[in-house]
């Protein structure tokens, strides 16, 4: 038991997915920030560059079950998993121990110098576990960015072709390449360019607000692909099976389907961005199998470790062998420490029912956040699959997007111990990324601290 356990032994719950034995339970002993909190936050004014911002004003130093706690003793229910990371939940057991075996054991060898086995299993394991029965092969990385920018060298090393389409609304990542994949200009790109050349983006299926079928959709969005691209010009389409930054938008039914028709028809290489959606958040191992699509190419992070940074890319193996030896790697991709956790955290995907348990959640926020929505129109549309949920808060009279209450909303819940994640294109969306070690009466606590602060809003 941590410390800070001991310290509540009447409160402790041995949460089903362990944590470090920490009391479940939202408990605020200072208004938040807190006096410590708020110390190291004027350190990080002072000490870290302003660019990098932070969403709770809160000293974290400890984390599990569905709780973060901070240096005042205040306990926050965590419905954002770090961004979609620690689905398993925070200081899982089987990783921690993994990663304490491994750390004792040698920490880098550098996978390019001297090859280990933990690396090979990782490849083995996404190989087996990502959609398709064909013959696959991956490559690890750190970060989801990173995965990305090697996903389209790989796609295009195998066409000979250049071109890259995104689509509106896409999240990709930070790094020069991936800035230029990604939509929206403020915060992710406003003055860091000029980008990467030879980006395209085409229109997505939004059915909150496009209204339209998924197969029109996606023919939409083909017609501008063949009309300011080119089939012969264009290497890979890269879309994210559900956006995530840019809303949680589900494509209407058809669309995703009929995009990987028209790129094997075309020789494009499709590929799909599992990074947030992917290790069961969706109620499937990958939000793919939702769709039932089979991608050429997919793009992993995030929940992959447990916490830990890892990446990979994971396709149709003769894609996979078209860059030369050599021509891939990097100093710390699939680093030991983060393939242990990784080892674990797929064993904990595959055999501890997180499938089954995303799909509990998402039953509850469905519920919850449904009748949140049939009470009040400012809530435009309820949204996602499994652990991986939102909220569009609109103008009821006029269906406009209302970024200014979603940012209240989100405000108070944090003031009030819940913490929460916006997002969206036009930043009034509010997104459900809980663990899925929370219990569900924590859950259900954080959701009521929502509507609350919707209510008073
Ligand atoms: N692709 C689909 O969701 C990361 C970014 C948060 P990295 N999303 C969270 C922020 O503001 O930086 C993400 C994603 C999808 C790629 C990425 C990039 O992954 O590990 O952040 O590089």
């Amino acid at each position: 038991m941590s410390a800070i356990a001991a310290e509540h032994p009447d409160t402790v719950v041995n949460t089903p997915l362990g944590g470090p034995g920490l009391p479940q339970e939202r408990r605020l002993v200072t208004s938040i920030p807190g006096p410590r909190s708020q110390e190291l936050i004027d350190r990080k004014a002072q000490a870290v560059a302003a660019g990098v911002g932070h969403t709770a004003a809160v000293h974290a130093v400890a984390a599990g079950g569905g709780v973060i706690v901070d240096a005042d003793g205040n306990s926050l229910i965590d419905l954002g998993s770090g961004i979609a990371v620690t689905t398993i939940g925070n200081a899982h057991p089987k990783v921690v121990a993994a990663v304490q075996e491994q750390v004792a054991q040698f920490t880098h060898t550098c996978f390019m110098i001297a090859p280990y086995e933990s690396y090979v299993s990782v490849a083995e394991a996404l190989n087996r576990i990502t959609p398709g029965e064909h013959a696959k092969k991956s490559a690890l990385f750190n970060s989801g960015a990173e995965a990305v920018e090697n996903a389209v060298k790989i796609a295009r090393k195998f066409t000979g072709k250049q071109a890259v389409v995104a689509f509106d609304h896409g999240y990709h990542g930070r790094t020069n390449l991936t800035m230029a994949l990604t939509a929206k200009s403020m915060p992710y790109k406003s003055g860091f360019g000029p980008f990467a050349s030879e980006i395209y983006r085409a229109p997505l299926s939004y059915p909150f607000r496009d209204r339209l079928d998924g197969v029109v959709a996606a023919k939409k969005a083909i017609s501008v692909i063949e009309k300011q691209v080119g089939a012969d010009n264009l290497a890979a389409v890269i879309i994210e099976p559900i956006q995530g930054e840019g809303g949680f938008i589900v494509p209407a039914d058809g669309f995703l389907p009929t995009i990987v028709d028209w790129c094997r028809a075309n020789d494009v290489v499709f590929i799909a961005d599992e990074i947030q959606t992917g290790f069961a958040r969706t109620g499937e191992m990958f939000a793919s199998d939702l769709f039932g699509i089979v991608p050429d190419l997919i793009t992993t992070a995030k929940g992959i470790a447990g916490g830990l940074p890892l990446a990979a890319v994971t396709g149709r193996a003769e894609i996979m062998d078209a860059a030369h030896t050599g021509g891939l790697g990097g100093t710390y991709g699939g680093n030991p420490i983060a393939c242990a956790a990784a080892l674990a955290a797929i064993d904990v995907f595959e055999n501890d029912g997180m499938i089954e348990r995303a799909r509990e959640i998402g039953a509850i926020l469905t519920d919850r956040l449904g009748a949140l929505q049939a009470a009040d129109p400012r809530i435009g549309d309820v949204r996602g699959h499994g652990a991986m949920m939102a909220a569009e808060f609109v103008d009821p009279a006029t269906g406009e997007p209302d970024a200014a209450l979603t940012a209240a909303v989100a405000k108070t819940c944090i003031a009030q111990g819940v913490i929460v994640l916006t997002c969206g294109t036009y930043g009034n969306v509010i997104r459900f990324l809980p663990p899925l070690s929370i219990p569900d009466d924590l859950l259900h606590e954080g959701l009521g601290v929502v509507a609350a602060a919707l209510a008073s809003a």
